[in-house]
């Protein structure tokens, strides 16, 4: 084994977490423990993020500060910023732009339904977001309320994306809580060993649904309830709907089969636009979904790209 060597650091030296001052902790997230935090020097608030390694003694790989490094560079207005990768003392810490709370505390907090408008400029940030990593070759993996960040004046951001490349999603968040499967698309539910970016759309789509019903289309509690409830609402998928199906790792030939309901009647808009535009999300096939940036031509969001 290699020696390391100590650097010994002369007294006044910061060490690079001290630019930043703790404040309360706000959230436990996939990858770890979330705080609220002030940069000294600037004044502003930040969102420091610990990250549980998994070989805390090995220290980070190279390849996971590289992947940071990278998401460093991803800047857009609907995306979380990125602002510092701390590696101190085989720790990693990442520091964020901070914003006021996340939306699956808004949903739960909020008494009332949220404005056809809200929920339009929501899907149309989100979808300038998502379309704007996948241009630049990312993915998210696991989009959901919770990591969808708003602030003042219905701005809402995306957080997290690409850390499921750097960090790869745990099984379990180091809290032991489950992970949520209720945003997963169907082609990793069904054990497709390649997917595609079409993923972050299904979630935008389950999303979609959630704002107007300000409850989870889908909350499955194991793979097989939250296919089962996909397939309860959008019919059973066979090659017809989605070829090659059949072939995928966990498809069942004795999966029962329902008939698809007309997705008006389960999601609480008389919006057509916006139904629409959801079922074109949530569709089986993954190359016949709809893109992140076809998405935001559809004819929903009209009154935004006219004006
Ligand atoms: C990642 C990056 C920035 C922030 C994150 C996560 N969570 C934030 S800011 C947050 C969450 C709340 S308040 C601030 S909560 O109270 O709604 N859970």
């Amino acid at each position: 084994m290699e020696k390391t060597e100590r650097i010994q650091l002369p007294p006044n030296t910061k060490t690079p977490l001290e630019k930043y001052r703790k404040l309360q902790k706000i959230g436990e997230g996939t990858y770890g423990v979330v705080f609220k935090a002030i940069e000294i020097e600037t004044g502003r608030l930040i969102a420091l993020k610990k990250i549980r390694l998994e070989q805390e003694d090995e220290g980070v790989p190279p390849t996971t500060l590289r992947e940071l490094s990278a998401l460093k560079s991803l800047r857009h207005p609907c995306i979380v910023n990125l602002l510092d990768v701390i590696n101190y003392k085989n720790k990693l810490y990442l520091a964020f732009e901070f914003m006021n709370a996340d939306l699956r505390t808004a949903i739960v907090s909020s008494k009332y339904p949220f404005e056809p408008d809200i929920i339009k400029c929501y899907m149309f940030q989100l979808l300038l977001g998502v379309s704007y990593c996948h241009m630049n070759g990312v993915f998210h993996r696991d989009l959901k309320p919770q990591n969808l960040l708003v602030g003042s004046e219905g701005i809402i951001k995306l957080a997290d994306f690409g850390l499921a490349r750097a960090f790869s999603i745990p099984m379990r968040p180091y809290t032991h809580e489950v992970v949520t499967l209720w945003y997963r698309a169907p082609e990793i539910l069904l054990g497709a060993d390649e997917y595609t970016t079409a993923i972050d759309v299904w979630s935008v789509g389950c999303i979609f649904a959630e704002l107007f019903n300000r409850k989870p289309l889908w909350p499955g509690d194991s793979e097989i309830d939250e296919l089962f409830r996909i397939f309860r609402t959008l019919g059973t998928p066979n090659e017809e709907l989605w070829p090659e199906v059949t072939k995928l790792p966990d498809y069942q030939a004795t999966f029962p089969i329902w008939a698809p309901k007309k997705l008006e009647t389960i999601i609480e808009t008389d919006d057509l636009q916006a139904i629409d535009l959801l079922s074109k999300m949530l569709v089986y096939h993954p190359v016949r979904r709809i893109t992140a940036e076809a998405a935001l031509r559809h004819p929903y969001f009209e009154e935004i790209l006219n004006s």
